[in-house]
């Protein structure tokens, strides 16, 4: 037997929700007690800050609902500062037919304290998630082996969250900058690969966040949201 156990840690800074970080996991039985525990001690310890509200769901999965796909392939853009690393990402959109890249990295760099990602509606710039504070938060999916449940490894559980994420019919590409003050390297993914850029901020800025990039004529907003938030997917790699 299997089970996805979702972890989401908060924190209340003047009666506000301050989102710390969160984990998604699917695993044996046999190993459900000690990934309860570990994540548990990743969202009190994050480098967001100590959260004062630990969220844990726990369901019993099926075998038969998983999907499996394999992980995008992977290359590293060097670059020397995040104004570079911001125009690498924008020309890499317009290469995948965005039109106003421009408008999406303007998005992305002012988005701050969302649990989910922004949908955006490739054709007019129109953002699709009924909830726009927190956005859609892809959940239900993990590695087939090698999974990291100790320490939050960025790079894995990312690339783990982009595939699922482009498997969807309709969404065409992501754009990412993590929301950890700690870690500076984004990434632009297509259907085809997962293009990290080693600097897409600066350290000690809490920004960050998701783009997922919409295509209306390839599948309907509700399949899309109920795919990223619903569909269980076990990446390989
Ligand atoms: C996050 O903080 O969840 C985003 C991490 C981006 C990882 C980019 C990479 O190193 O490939
Ligand atoms: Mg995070």
């Amino acid at each position: 037997m299997k089970y996805s156990v979702k972890m989401r840690a908060s924190k209340n800074i003047d009666d506000k929700d301050l989102h710390i970080g969160g984990a998604e996991k699917i695993i044996d039985e046999s190993e459900l007690l000690n990934v309860v525990n570990k994540l548990t001690l990743r969202g009190l310890n994050h480098s967001r800050g100590d959260a004062d509200f630990i969220n844990l769901k726990i369901n019993k999965v099926f075998e038969e609902d998983i999907i499996k796909v394999k992980a995008l392939k992977t290359r590293t853009i060097d670059v020397k500062d995040s104004n570079e690393g911001l125009s690498v990402a924008r020309d890499l959109l317009t290469s995948m037919g965005i039109s106003d890249a421009q408008k999406v990295i303007d998005l992305l760099v002012n988005t701050n304290n969302m649990r989910g990602a922004i949908i955006l509606n490739i054709l007019d710039f129109k953002r699709m998630e009924s909830d726009k504070e927190k956005g859609v938060r892809v959940t239900n999916m993990d590695y087939d082996k090698n999974k990291d449940v100790e320490v939050k490894n960025h790079r894995r559980e990312a690339l783990c969250l982009a595939t699922k994420t482009l498997n969807a019919k309709a969404i065409i590409g992501e754009v990412c900058i993590s929301d950890d003050p700690n870690y500076v390297t984004g990434y632009v993914a297509s259907k085809n690969e997962y293009i990290r850029i080693t600097k897409l901020k600066e350290k000690g800025d809490y920004r960050g966040g998701r783009i997922f990039l919409f295509d209306p004529r390839l599948d309907t907003i509700e399949n899309t949201i109920n795919y990223l938030e619903n569909q269980l997917v076990v990446v390989y790699e």
